[in-house]
Protein backbone atom coordinates (compact mmCIF):
# COMPACT_ATOMS: atom_id res chain seq x y z
CA UNK A 1 0.00 0.00 0.00
CA UNK A 2 1.34 3.28 -1.06
CA UNK A 3 0.38 6.53 0.99
CA UNK A 4 1.16 9.71 -0.72
CA UNK A 5 1.09 13.01 1.55
CA UNK A 6 -0.18 15.84 -0.78
CA UNK A 7 -0.92 19.44 -0.05
CA UNK A 8 0.02 22.97 -0.43
CA UNK A 9 3.65 24.55 -0.02
CA UNK A 10 4.43 24.38 3.87
CA UNK A 11 1.31 22.49 5.20
CA UNK A 12 3.50 20.58 7.16
CA UNK A 13 4.01 17.23 5.20
CA UNK A 14 7.10 16.70 6.61
CA UNK A 15 6.57 16.96 10.14
CA UNK A 16 3.48 14.99 9.80
CA UNK A 17 5.62 12.45 8.28
CA UNK A 18 8.31 12.84 10.83
CA UNK A 19 5.48 12.30 13.53
CA UNK A 20 5.22 9.11 12.02
CA UNK A 21 7.94 7.60 10.71
CA UNK A 22 10.53 5.41 12.25
CA UNK A 23 13.60 7.47 11.01
CA UNK A 24 12.58 11.23 10.46
CA UNK A 25 14.52 13.10 7.94
CA UNK A 26 16.18 15.89 8.85
CA UNK A 27 14.95 19.55 6.75
CA UNK A 28 18.05 21.69 5.68
CA UNK A 29 17.13 25.03 6.52
CA UNK A 30 16.43 27.59 4.44
CA UNK A 31 16.25 24.85 1.77
CA UNK A 32 13.02 23.65 -0.09
CA UNK A 33 12.23 20.14 -0.21
CA UNK A 34 12.54 19.05 -4.30
CA UNK A 35 12.98 14.81 -3.35
CA UNK A 36 10.27 12.81 -2.14
CA UNK A 37 10.80 10.91 1.18
CA UNK A 38 9.73 7.28 1.47
CA UNK A 39 9.50 5.30 4.49
CA UNK A 40 7.36 2.04 5.61
CA UNK A 41 5.32 2.60 8.82
CA UNK A 42 5.07 -0.19 10.81
CA UNK A 43 1.66 -1.59 11.56
CA UNK A 44 1.66 -2.50 14.93
CA UNK A 45 -0.76 -4.99 16.22
CA UNK A 46 -0.99 -6.87 19.18
CA UNK A 47 -1.71 -9.96 17.87
CA UNK A 48 1.17 -10.02 15.73
CA UNK A 49 2.85 -10.13 18.51
CA UNK A 50 1.02 -12.69 20.75
CA UNK A 51 2.09 -15.03 17.36
CA UNK A 52 5.59 -13.88 17.89
CA UNK A 53 5.14 -15.22 21.66
CA UNK A 54 3.35 -18.66 20.14
CA UNK A 55 5.90 -19.63 17.55
CA UNK A 56 9.11 -18.09 18.61
CA UNK A 57 9.98 -17.15 14.85
CA UNK A 58 13.40 -16.93 13.24
CA UNK A 59 11.88 -13.61 11.37
CA UNK A 60 9.09 -11.20 12.97
CA UNK A 61 7.75 -9.06 9.98
CA UNK A 62 4.98 -6.65 10.76
CA UNK A 63 2.63 -4.83 8.01
CA UNK A 64 3.69 -1.96 6.44
CA UNK A 65 2.17 1.04 4.60
CA UNK A 66 4.73 2.80 2.28
CA UNK A 67 4.66 6.45 2.92
CA UNK A 68 5.64 8.83 0.23
CA UNK A 69 6.41 12.79 1.78
CA UNK A 70 6.80 14.69 -1.81
CA UNK A 71 7.10 18.21 -2.05
CA UNK A 72 4.10 20.28 -1.36
CA UNK A 73 2.34 22.01 -4.65
CA UNK A 74 3.18 25.77 -4.99
CA UNK A 75 0.20 27.15 -5.15
CA UNK A 76 0.94 30.65 -7.47
CA UNK A 77 -1.05 31.10 -10.50
CA UNK A 78 2.78 32.08 -12.25
CA UNK A 79 3.10 29.64 -15.01
CA UNK A 80 6.40 28.04 -13.38
CA UNK A 81 4.43 27.40 -10.29
CA UNK A 82 1.50 25.64 -12.42
CA UNK A 83 4.28 23.48 -13.97
CA UNK A 84 5.79 22.70 -10.85
CA UNK A 85 2.18 21.84 -9.67
CA UNK A 86 1.93 19.92 -12.95
CA UNK A 87 4.85 17.45 -12.48
CA UNK A 88 4.79 17.16 -9.24
CA UNK A 89 0.88 15.81 -8.93
CA UNK A 90 1.84 13.32 -12.06
CA UNK A 91 4.39 12.39 -9.38
CA UNK A 92 2.01 10.96 -7.01
CA UNK A 93 -0.65 9.04 -9.34
CA UNK A 94 0.67 5.72 -8.64
CA UNK A 95 0.07 6.28 -4.85
CA UNK A 96 -2.71 4.19 -3.87
CA UNK A 97 -4.29 6.63 -1.14
CA UNK A 98 -3.98 10.11 -0.72
CA UNK A 99 -3.62 12.23 3.12
CA UNK A 100 -4.25 15.61 2.01
CA UNK A 101 -2.43 17.35 4.37
CA UNK A 102 -3.50 21.19 5.26
CA UNK A 103 -1.78 23.72 7.54
CA UNK A 104 -3.83 24.43 10.66
CA UNK A 105 -1.20 26.61 12.21
CA UNK A 106 -0.07 30.33 11.90
CA UNK A 107 3.68 30.61 9.94
CA UNK A 108 5.10 33.90 8.26
CA UNK A 109 7.82 30.79 6.65
CA UNK A 110 6.13 30.75 3.64
CA UNK A 111 5.94 34.15 3.11
CA UNK A 112 3.35 34.20 -0.47
CA UNK A 113 0.89 32.72 1.95
CA UNK A 114 -1.34 34.39 4.64
CA UNK A 115 -0.14 33.85 7.62
CA UNK A 116 -2.78 32.82 9.51
CA UNK A 117 -4.43 28.91 8.97
CA UNK A 118 -7.31 28.59 6.39
CA UNK A 119 -7.75 24.99 6.47
CA UNK A 120 -11.24 25.29 4.66
CA UNK A 121 -10.18 27.34 1.63
CA UNK A 122 -7.12 25.39 1.47
CA UNK A 123 -8.77 21.86 1.04
CA UNK A 124 -11.49 23.18 -0.90
CA UNK A 125 -8.22 24.98 -3.55
CA UNK A 126 -6.65 20.95 -3.43
CA UNK A 127 -9.71 19.41 -3.76
CA UNK A 128 -10.22 21.71 -7.02
CA UNK A 129 -6.48 21.20 -8.16
CA UNK A 130 -6.68 17.24 -8.12
CA UNK A 131 -10.23 17.24 -9.97
CA UNK A 132 -9.27 19.65 -12.79
CA UNK A 133 -5.61 18.00 -12.85
CA UNK A 134 -7.98 14.71 -13.87
CA UNK A 135 -10.42 16.98 -16.28
CA UNK A 136 -7.39 17.80 -17.96
CA UNK A 137 -6.18 14.48 -18.83
CA UNK A 138 -9.17 12.96 -19.38
CA UNK A 139 -9.74 15.68 -22.11
CA UNK A 140 -6.60 15.56 -23.68
CA UNK A 141 -7.29 11.33 -24.39
CA UNK A 142 -10.86 12.03 -25.33
CA UNK A 143 -10.18 14.30 -27.76
CA UNK A 144 -7.22 12.12 -29.11
CA UNK A 145 -10.20 9.23 -29.20
CA UNK A 146 -12.26 11.58 -30.99
CA UNK A 147 -9.68 12.39 -33.78
CA UNK A 148 -8.97 8.64 -34.23
CA UNK A 149 -12.66 7.84 -34.53
CA UNK A 150 -13.17 10.51 -37.59
CA UNK A 151 -10.00 9.54 -39.04
CA UNK A 152 -11.34 5.96 -39.42
CA UNK A 153 -7.64 4.28 -39.64
CA UNK A 154 -8.31 1.36 -37.96
CA UNK A 155 -10.45 -0.67 -35.70
CA UNK A 156 -12.36 1.78 -33.55
CA UNK A 157 -14.17 -0.49 -31.05
CA UNK A 158 -11.79 -0.42 -28.05
CA UNK A 159 -11.81 3.59 -28.92
CA UNK A 160 -15.74 4.12 -28.50
CA UNK A 161 -15.93 2.12 -25.70
CA UNK A 162 -12.84 3.82 -24.14
CA UNK A 163 -14.58 7.55 -25.43
CA UNK A 164 -17.44 6.42 -23.55
CA UNK A 165 -16.32 6.08 -20.45
CA UNK A 166 -14.23 8.77 -20.66
CA UNK A 167 -17.38 11.01 -21.20
CA UNK A 168 -18.69 9.69 -18.48
CA UNK A 169 -15.63 11.07 -16.06
CA UNK A 170 -15.88 14.51 -18.12
CA UNK A 171 -19.41 14.94 -17.00
CA UNK A 172 -18.74 14.93 -12.96
CA UNK A 173 -15.50 16.11 -13.38
CA UNK A 174 -16.23 19.02 -14.99
CA UNK A 175 -18.83 20.19 -12.88
CA UNK A 176 -16.32 19.81 -10.22
CA UNK A 177 -17.53 16.27 -8.68
CA UNK A 178 -15.07 13.14 -8.15
CA UNK A 179 -15.45 9.89 -9.45
CA UNK A 180 -15.81 8.01 -6.24
CA UNK A 181 -19.22 6.64 -6.41
CA UNK A 182 -19.59 6.13 -10.25
CA UNK A 183 -20.68 3.01 -11.04
CA UNK A 184 -18.78 1.39 -13.70
CA UNK A 185 -18.60 -2.74 -14.98
CA UNK A 186 -14.97 -4.22 -14.53
CA UNK A 187 -14.26 -4.08 -17.98
CA UNK A 188 -14.25 -0.08 -17.93
CA UNK A 189 -12.82 -0.12 -14.65
CA UNK A 190 -9.94 -1.62 -16.39
CA UNK A 191 -10.17 1.39 -19.32
CA UNK A 192 -9.31 3.94 -16.98
CA UNK A 193 -7.40 2.22 -14.54
CA UNK A 194 -3.96 3.89 -16.43
CA UNK A 195 -5.15 7.34 -15.60
CA UNK A 196 -4.82 6.71 -12.53
CA UNK A 197 -7.45 9.59 -11.37
CA UNK A 198 -7.09 11.08 -8.20
CA UNK A 199 -11.03 11.56 -7.99
CA UNK A 200 -10.93 7.90 -8.34
CA UNK A 201 -9.11 7.15 -5.57
CA UNK A 202 -9.34 6.93 -1.67
CA UNK A 203 -8.73 10.30 0.02
CA UNK A 204 -8.19 10.96 3.30
CA UNK A 205 -8.13 14.53 4.91
CA UNK A 206 -5.62 15.57 7.99
CA UNK A 207 -5.73 18.79 9.57
CA UNK A 208 -2.11 19.64 11.13
CA UNK A 209 -1.92 21.95 13.70
CA UNK A 210 -3.36 23.36 16.93
CA UNK A 211 -6.94 24.50 15.50
CA UNK A 212 -7.99 20.78 15.01
CA UNK A 213 -10.73 19.39 12.86
CA UNK A 214 -12.82 22.00 11.42
CA UNK A 215 -16.64 21.46 11.95
CA UNK A 216 -18.27 20.30 8.66
CA UNK A 217 -15.29 20.80 6.44
CA UNK A 218 -14.86 17.28 5.22
CA UNK A 219 -18.27 17.73 3.68
CA UNK A 220 -17.83 21.10 2.12
CA UNK A 221 -15.38 19.40 0.01
CA UNK A 222 -15.44 18.03 -3.43
CA UNK A 223 -13.45 15.00 -3.11
CA UNK A 224 -15.36 12.10 -0.94
CA UNK A 225 -13.22 11.97 2.44
CA UNK A 226 -12.89 8.73 3.66
CA UNK A 227 -11.34 9.87 6.82
CA UNK A 228 -10.87 13.30 8.59
CA UNK A 229 -8.67 13.98 11.61
CA UNK A 230 -6.63 16.38 13.22
CA UNK A 231 -2.45 15.96 14.17
CA UNK A 232 -0.67 18.12 15.98
CA UNK A 233 2.35 17.25 14.05
CA UNK A 234 4.97 19.18 15.27
CA UNK A 235 4.54 18.11 18.97
CA UNK A 236 4.66 14.47 17.44
CA UNK A 237 7.20 14.88 15.89
CA UNK A 238 8.83 15.99 19.07
CA UNK A 239 7.30 12.83 20.92
CA UNK A 240 8.46 10.55 18.12
CA UNK A 241 12.11 11.87 18.55
CA UNK A 242 12.06 11.36 22.19
CA UNK A 243 13.88 8.85 23.83
CA UNK A 244 10.75 6.02 24.56
CA UNK A 245 11.52 6.22 28.53
CA UNK A 246 10.76 10.29 28.00
CA UNK A 247 7.73 9.75 26.10
CA UNK A 248 4.98 8.60 29.00
CA UNK A 249 5.51 11.77 30.34
CA UNK A 250 5.55 14.09 27.17
CA UNK A 251 2.07 12.08 26.24
CA UNK A 252 0.54 12.66 29.83
CA UNK A 253 1.53 16.32 29.69
CA UNK A 254 0.21 17.15 25.73
CA UNK A 255 -2.98 14.73 26.91
CA UNK A 256 -1.67 12.47 23.55
CA UNK A 257 -3.15 8.52 24.26
CA UNK A 258 -1.59 7.09 21.36
CA UNK A 259 1.77 7.59 19.30
CA UNK A 260 1.22 9.55 16.40
CA UNK A 261 2.10 6.21 13.90
CA UNK A 262 -0.78 4.50 15.52
CA UNK A 263 -3.10 6.66 14.78
CA UNK A 264 -1.97 7.61 11.66
CA UNK A 265 -1.72 3.57 10.93
CA UNK A 266 -5.66 3.60 12.06
CA UNK A 267 -7.40 6.45 10.18
CA UNK A 268 -5.66 4.78 6.97
CA UNK A 269 -6.84 1.67 7.68
CA UNK A 270 -10.35 2.38 8.54
CA UNK A 271 -10.51 5.02 5.76
CA UNK A 272 -9.19 2.92 2.65
CA UNK A 273 -10.92 -0.49 4.46
CA UNK A 274 -7.55 -1.90 4.79
CA UNK A 275 -7.24 -5.13 6.67
CA UNK A 276 -4.17 -7.50 7.96
CA UNK A 277 -4.06 -11.40 7.77
CA UNK A 278 -1.23 -13.32 9.11
CA UNK A 279 1.24 -15.97 8.49
CA UNK A 280 2.93 -17.78 10.92
CA UNK A 281 5.83 -20.49 11.49
CA UNK A 282 9.12 -21.35 13.36
CA UNK A 283 10.44 -19.35 10.10
CA UNK A 284 8.64 -16.52 10.54
CA UNK A 285 5.60 -14.87 11.59
CA UNK A 286 4.21 -12.03 8.96
CA UNK A 287 1.43 -9.70 8.81
CA UNK A 288 0.23 -8.51 5.50
CA UNK A 289 -2.16 -5.93 4.13
CA UNK A 290 -4.82 -6.35 1.87
CA UNK A 291 -8.39 -4.29 1.68
CA UNK A 292 -11.47 -6.02 3.67
CA UNK A 293 -13.28 -8.57 1.05
CA UNK A 294 -10.28 -9.37 -0.77
CA UNK A 295 -10.64 -13.31 -1.63
CA UNK A 296 -8.25 -15.92 -0.99
CA UNK A 297 -6.58 -15.58 -4.34
CA UNK A 298 -5.18 -11.95 -3.80
CA UNK A 299 -4.35 -13.11 -0.65
CA UNK A 300 -2.27 -15.11 -1.91
CA UNK A 301 -0.90 -13.07 -4.26
CA UNK A 302 0.58 -10.83 -1.83
CA UNK A 303 2.52 -13.41 -0.78
CA UNK A 304 3.63 -14.40 -3.82
CA UNK A 305 2.39 -14.38 -7.31
CA UNK A 306 3.31 -18.43 -7.73
CA UNK A 307 0.96 -18.87 -4.87
CA UNK A 308 -1.77 -17.52 -6.51
CA UNK A 309 -1.45 -19.27 -9.91
CA UNK A 310 -0.81 -22.40 -8.13
CA UNK A 311 -3.76 -22.18 -5.82
CA UNK A 312 -5.15 -25.15 -4.20
CA UNK A 313 -7.11 -24.37 -1.10
CA UNK A 314 -6.23 -22.05 2.06
CA UNK A 315 -5.96 -23.40 5.74
CA UNK A 316 -7.41 -20.44 7.44
CA UNK A 317 -8.33 -19.68 11.19
CA UNK A 318 -9.01 -16.79 13.07
CA UNK A 319 -6.26 -15.59 15.30
CA UNK A 320 -8.52 -15.66 18.45
CA UNK A 321 -8.82 -19.29 17.99
CA UNK A 322 -5.03 -19.51 17.88
CA UNK A 323 -4.93 -17.15 20.81
CA UNK A 324 -7.36 -19.63 22.88
CA UNK A 325 -6.02 -22.48 21.96
CA UNK A 326 -2.66 -21.23 22.73
CA UNK A 327 -0.70 -23.82 20.25
CA UNK A 328 -1.04 -24.91 16.92
CA UNK A 329 -1.14 -28.55 18.45
CA UNK A 330 -3.91 -27.56 20.81
CA UNK A 331 -5.94 -25.87 17.73
CA UNK A 332 -5.50 -28.83 14.85
CA UNK A 333 -6.54 -31.28 18.21
CA UNK A 334 -9.79 -29.08 18.16
CA UNK A 335 -10.30 -29.35 14.48
CA UNK A 336 -9.68 -25.62 14.54
CA UNK A 337 -8.31 -25.61 10.65
CA UNK A 338 -10.28 -25.07 8.05
CA UNK A 339 -9.92 -25.07 4.38
CA UNK A 340 -11.16 -22.42 2.15
CA UNK A 341 -11.39 -22.28 -1.66
CA UNK A 342 -10.04 -19.31 -3.90
CA UNK A 343 -13.05 -17.13 -3.42
CA UNK A 344 -12.94 -16.99 -0.04
CA UNK A 345 -13.43 -13.25 1.74
CA UNK A 346 -10.62 -13.27 4.48
CA UNK A 347 -11.13 -11.53 7.24
CA UNK A 348 -9.00 -9.22 9.15
CA UNK A 349 -7.23 -11.30 12.10
CA UNK A 350 -7.48 -14.60 9.82
CA UNK A 351 -3.84 -16.43 9.93
CA UNK A 352 -3.34 -18.50 6.87
CA UNK A 353 -1.33 -20.87 5.21
CA UNK A 354 -1.50 -21.10 1.17
CA UNK A 355 -1.87 -24.61 -0.20
CA UNK A 356 -0.26 -24.20 -4.03
CA UNK A 357 0.35 -26.75 -6.55
CA UNK A 358 3.53 -24.61 -7.57
N1 LIG B 1 3.30 25.53 14.76
C1 LIG B 1 3.39 24.51 13.93
N2 LIG B 1 4.28 24.57 12.95
C2 LIG B 1 4.36 23.54 12.10
C3 LIG B 1 3.52 22.39 12.23
N3 LIG B 1 3.81 21.53 11.25
C4 LIG B 1 4.80 22.12 10.53
N4 LIG B 1 5.13 23.32 11.04
C5 LIG B 1 6.16 24.23 10.52
O1 LIG B 1 5.86 24.61 9.21
C6 LIG B 1 7.05 24.64 8.39
C7 LIG B 1 6.89 23.75 7.18
O2 LIG B 1 6.75 22.42 7.63
P1 LIG B 1 7.10 21.18 6.71
O3 LIG B 1 6.70 19.97 7.46
O4 LIG B 1 8.47 21.26 6.20
O5 LIG B 1 6.07 21.44 5.52
P2 LIG B 1 5.98 20.64 4.13
O6 LIG B 1 4.53 20.52 3.81
O7 LIG B 1 6.75 19.39 4.20
O8 LIG B 1 6.68 21.67 3.16
P3 LIG B 1 7.16 21.35 1.64
O9 LIG B 1 7.89 20.07 1.65
O10 LIG B 1 8.00 22.53 1.27
O11 LIG B 1 5.91 21.32 0.85
C8 LIG B 1 8.19 24.18 9.30
O12 LIG B 1 8.84 25.33 9.77
C9 LIG B 1 7.48 23.49 10.43
O13 LIG B 1 8.22 23.58 11.63
C10 LIG B 1 2.59 22.36 13.31
O14 LIG B 1 1.83 21.40 13.50
N5 LIG B 1 2.56 23.44 14.12
MG1 LIG C 1 8.17 18.64 3.03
Amino acid sequence: MRIALLGWEGSGKTTVFNAVADAPVAPTPGVRQTETHVQVVRVRDARLERCREIFQPRKYTPAGLELWDPPGLPPGTAEADKERRHRRLAALREADAFVLVVRGFATDQYPYERAAPDPREDLLRLAEELITADFVIAQTRAEKLREQILRKARTQDQDRLELAVLDKCLERLEAGRDLADLALDEADEKRIRGFQFFARKPCLLLVNGPVGLPEGLASACALTLRGASAMDAQIDAELNAMDPADRPAFMAEFGIEAPAADRFVGEVYRGVGLISFFTVGEDEVRAWTIHAGDPAVVAAGRIHTDLAKGFVRAEVFPFDALDAAGSMRELKAQGGVRLEPKDYRVKDGDIVHIRSAL
